[in-house]
Formats: structure tokens, sequence, C-alpha cells
């Protein structure tokens, strides 16, 4: 008994050393000290010994126990510290990393436009207003002199959300609500924003688009400073060296009216961006209607004014050279990133 003792402790000694890990250590210990283990079986036997053998073996069951509970206890300290720096070791962190550099983001081109006009109209005292794109067609129509038969109201120019509400076909309704706020009080503003037209998408339509709007009410306002805040605007915006060309036209809204056309690059030589006409229009124009002023109540004996309006999209086609106007809609990386600053 007693050498079968000894060589199951030498077994188990060279088992509990040779274990690599904490679940393999358990295996061992249930192995030698589980409900069928090794160990627990020998307990069990000294019941059938005799009276002089059993105080004896079971002193020596108890020796092996408390030793290889020993050595497993050493054991499984040395295996946890191992399997603890292994954890470290792969959650290991270099803290002084340099951090993953952020994709910054940038303004659309539109709103490069948007801003770079807004700022020269800053410069000559103009304020930006904004309004909704819901609007009442009293705003949208009525209000600018655009009566019920009028064709600009057709319905295949604007889109109707009920009877009298419309999605606005241009920023004008801004400026109508302004001077109702402001009244009896000049008003300098300019209108950026969306506009909606019930119009196929082609490279030059789209029915959603971007218009920039200004009005200038006051006592004493003449077409001659048209005329002049426009110049500056454009030789601000095109270059110094361009020329300003005022065209007779119409809008229900101005009386007169005019188009507004800035000298091409090419200065007269031909090319196909003026169609070789050596002109590129840009803008709409002219002083406020009568009846504009009168509907907003501002009295058009005392008080004149003019306004403007332009399509962002236009204009930022010229100054970057685009020629697809659903380039700006479809955000592709490839067109986008080429307005990274
Ligand atoms: C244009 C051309 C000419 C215009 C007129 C008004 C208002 F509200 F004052 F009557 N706002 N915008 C106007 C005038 C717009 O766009 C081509």
């Amino acid at each position: 008994m007693q050498a079968e003792l000894s060589a199951i402790q030498e077994q188990a000694i060279q088992e509990i050393q040779g274990a690599t890990s904490s679940p393999d250590l358990e295996e061992l210990r249930l192995k030698y000290f589980g409900k069928k283990g090794v160990v627990t079986q020998y307990s069990r036997k000294l019941g059938t010994l005799s009276a002089e053998e059993r105080p004896v073996v079971g002193k020596m069951i108890n020796t092996l126990r408390d030793h290889l509970e020993e050595v497993l206890k050493t054991r499984g300290q040395e295996l946890a510290r191992v399997e603890e720096e292994a954890k470290f070791e792969r959650e290991r962190l270099d803290v002084e990393l340099p951090g993953r550099q952020p994709r910054r983001g940038h303004p659309h081109p539109l709103q490069l436009i948007i801003q770079e006009i807004t700022m020269t109209f800053l410069g000559m005292g103009f304020s930006v207003a904004e309004g909704p794109e819901v609007e009442l067609d009293f705003y949208n129509f009525e209000a600018l002199n655009i009566p019920a038969e009028h064709p600009a109201r057709e319905m295949h120019d604007s889109l109707y959300i009920t009877e009298n509400t419309l999605l606005r076909t241009h920023t004008s309704p801004v400026q109508i609500r302004t001077m109702e706020k402001l009244n009896p009080n000049p008003v300098r503003i300019i209108v950026p924003g969306r506009v909606y037209r019930r119009d196929a998408l082609d490279a030059t339509h789209s029915p959603i688009f971007h218009q920039i709007e200004g009005l200038l009410v006051d006592k004493d306002i003449t077409f001659g400073d048209l005329k002049g805040v426009l110049t500056v605007f454009i030789r601000k915006f095109f270059g110094a060296d361009r020329e300003v060309r005022l065209r007779p036209s119409f809008f229900p809204f101005t009386e007169p009216s005019t188009e507004v056309d800035v000298s091409c690059v090419c200065q007269g030589q031909g090319c196909r961006i003026c169609k070789n006409t050596g002109w590129i229009e840009i803008l709409g124009a002219g002083s406020v209607h009568p009846k504009v002023l009168a509907m907003a109540k501002y009295d058009p004996e005392v008080y004149s004014g003019f306004a403007f309006g332009m399509g962002v999209e236009r204009i930022a086609m010229l100054r970057y050279g685009i020629t697809d106007i659903r380039h700006f809609y479809e955000n592709d990386f490839r067109f986008l990133s080429q307005f990274c600053l």
C-alpha cells in the first residue's frame, strides 16, 4: 500500500508540474480529488482495512493529500501569473502611437459660391435674410405682381403642396416678408436659398436649385444705384478688368427690368463659354415695381428700390468650369474633393 501511494504521489507531482494551463490543472485536481478521484477512492477503501492498518494508512493518505494540495496550489499560482502576463501582453496598448488623422470635411462648392457672394454684399452693407421653403402663394406670386392668370404661375412651373401653399419658385417671397417686417425702415438684404421648379433634370436644369436675390429699398434710390452696386459686385467676384452690360428685359416685379451681362475672360476673342458673343449673362434685376412696394405698404411716392436675382449653380459652373449641373447633387467624392481648401 505504501509503495502504491508513493507511486501515485510521484506520478501526480509529475503531471501537476507538467500542467500548462489552469483548466489542465483543474482536470488533474478532479483526477485525484474528485468524487471518483484516485486519492478519494483510497480514502473510501479505509473502511475495509483492519483496526491496526487503518490509522497508519489513513495518515499516509492524509500526508499524500496535504502534499499534493500544496503542489497543486503552487502550480496554480505559477500558471495564474504566466496567464495574467500573457493577457497583459495580448492587451498591450502603445499609448504613444499617433492618433488616426480624421478626414476633414469642407464646404460644398455651391456653399463656397454662396459664401463668397454673400461676403461681397455684406461688405456693401447688406444683411442676410432667410425664410420658409414652403410658401403661401400670396408671397410667392400675388405680392410680386404675378396675378393668377400669369404664365409664371402655370402648374408646370410650380410644385403645389395644397390649394394655396407651394414650394417657393424663387427667394423673392422672403424679400416681401422682410419688407413687411421692417416697414417703414429701409431694407438692404440679400436672400440666399433653395428654390423649386417643376423642371426635368438635365445638364443645365434641376428641379431644385439655389438663388441669391437682393433687395434695397429706401428714399431716393435710382436705377443708377442698381448699376453701381452690381458693377462693384461683378468686378469683385469676376475680376476688376471685367465690363458690365445691361440689356432691357421684363419681370413682373421690376420696372424697368434688365438682364446683366459680364464681359467674358476671352475679351471678345470668342470662346465656348460666351458662345463667341464676348458676354455672359449672370443676373436679372430692375427697379422694384411701384405695385410691389405698395403691396408691402411702402409708399411708392416716397420710397423706391432695386432688386436682383441670380442662379448660384450657373455662377458656380462658370467659376469652376463645370459643364453638368448634376455634379452638384451626386456627392461623388472625386468631384467634391476638388473643392477641399
Ligand atoms: C430677379 C430679377 C429681378 C427680385 C425682385 C424682388 C422683390 F421682392 F423685391 F420684388 N426680389 N427679387 C428680382 C428682380 C429677382 O431674379 C432674376
